[in-house]
């Protein structure tokens, strides 16, 4: 219901809009307008005005409430549920709880501060309160486990596709799972899967974008490496609005992959890679394994980045780090 009542109000920006004409949009009572006003205005929303004068949203904070995040969200599935946490270990874990106790698909966990936000292979990803985007999408895909892969690629075009609509940064995707921009890394993505032989249980698709992050707040050892929407374009971008539009795009993408259209999505992900076409040499995941180098030629329906090496062999890589 807050979430309407906020949809309303930026809706009549600079409008006062009457408890009356709220209470009736919404088939409430004038007190519980009210009341759910009252509790916006606890949660650092700035609201004008009074039942009788009407209401006026005076601006939109860089608020990430649940109600912020629901309102105006053009999915049917992710974001039915979503779960907003001051200070979390990491959104993926607590994504995981809520789904071995079973939460249904398309939770959604954020939380504006990690303190073990994690990357791949058990390294740690950066996450400072009130500037990121630190989010976590629970899904139940009826897929093979190896078929898992996909959503990866999928959570990246959503997000690739997202940072450009609601920011200036032409951002790019660099194989397998990170989002760049003028060749740091904004954003990276953590698919886990809790799987037996015979079925996938459940995903979680871990998303962490450096939103409004300023270049002091990266820890020493990535500052070179790590950029934000902020730094790129030189002005904040609103994490809720764009939490949003990465919900949409990867229901939107979901949905194909799982009609047996991951084609499209794949189409998609080519158009916005910075890796295709290029020399690239792939830093080994595991230890004792080689460096290779190759040309970097095209990525298969299972996220395999296909390498053209020097001999004019192509090989598959499975994982691994892109150094370009
Ligand atoms: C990733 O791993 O890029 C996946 C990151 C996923 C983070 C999200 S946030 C929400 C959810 N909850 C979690 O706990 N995780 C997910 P990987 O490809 O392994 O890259 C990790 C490397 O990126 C680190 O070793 C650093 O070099 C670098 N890094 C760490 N923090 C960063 C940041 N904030 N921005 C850019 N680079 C960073």
């Amino acid at each position: 219901m807050r979430a309407r009542i906020l949809e309303i109000l930026r809706e009549n920006r600079g409008r006062p809009v009457s408890g009356e004409e709220l209470a009736r949009a919404l088939g409430l009572s004038r007190t519980s307008v009210w009341k759910h006003v009252t509790a916006l205005r606890r949660a650092g929303y700035p609201i004008e005005g009074s039942p009788r004068r009407g209401y006026v949203l005076e601006s939109v904070p860089d608020l990430l409430t649940a109600e912020e995040i629901r309102s105006g969200l053009a999915t049917e599935v992710l974001g039915r549920q979503v779960e907003v946490r001051q200070s979390v270990s990491s959104t993926n874990d607590l994504a995981k709880e809520r789904a071995r106790r079973g939460a249904p698909e398309g939770l959604v966990v954020v939380a504006e501060e990690q303190t073990a936000g994690r990357g791949r292979l058990g390294r740690a990803w950066a996450s400072p309160p009130g500037v990121g985007l630190w989010m976590s999408v629970l899904l139940r895909p009826p897929l093979p486990a190896p078929e898992v892969a996909r959503l990866t690629l999928a959570a990246a075009v959503a997000v690739a596709e997202a940072v450009r609509a609601v920011s200036d940064v032409p951002c790019g995707i660099k194989w397998p799972n990170d989002v760049v921009a003028g060749g740091r890394k904004l954003c990276g993505i953590l698919t886990e899967i809790e799987a037996d032989w015979e079925r996938v249980h459940f995903v979680v698709v871990g998303i962490g974008v450096n939103v409004n992050t300023p270049a002091a707040a990266f820890p020493p050892e990535i500052r070179e490496s790590a950029t934000s929407i902020r730094i790129e374009q030189g002005r904040p971008a609103p994490r809720a609005a764009l939490a949003r539009a990465i919900l949409a795009g990867l229901e939107h993408a979901y949905r194909e992959t799982l009609a047996g259209r991951f084609d499209g999505v794949l189409a998609r992900w080519r158009a916005l890679s910075v890796t295709l076409g290029r020399p690239v040499r792939i830093l080994p995941v595991a230890e004792g394994q080689p460096a290779l180098a190759g040309v970097a030629e095209d990525v298969d329906g299972d996220g395999a980045l296909l390498l053209r090496l020097p001999d004019g062999r192509l090989h598959r890589v499975l994982a691994g780090e892109v150094s370009l």
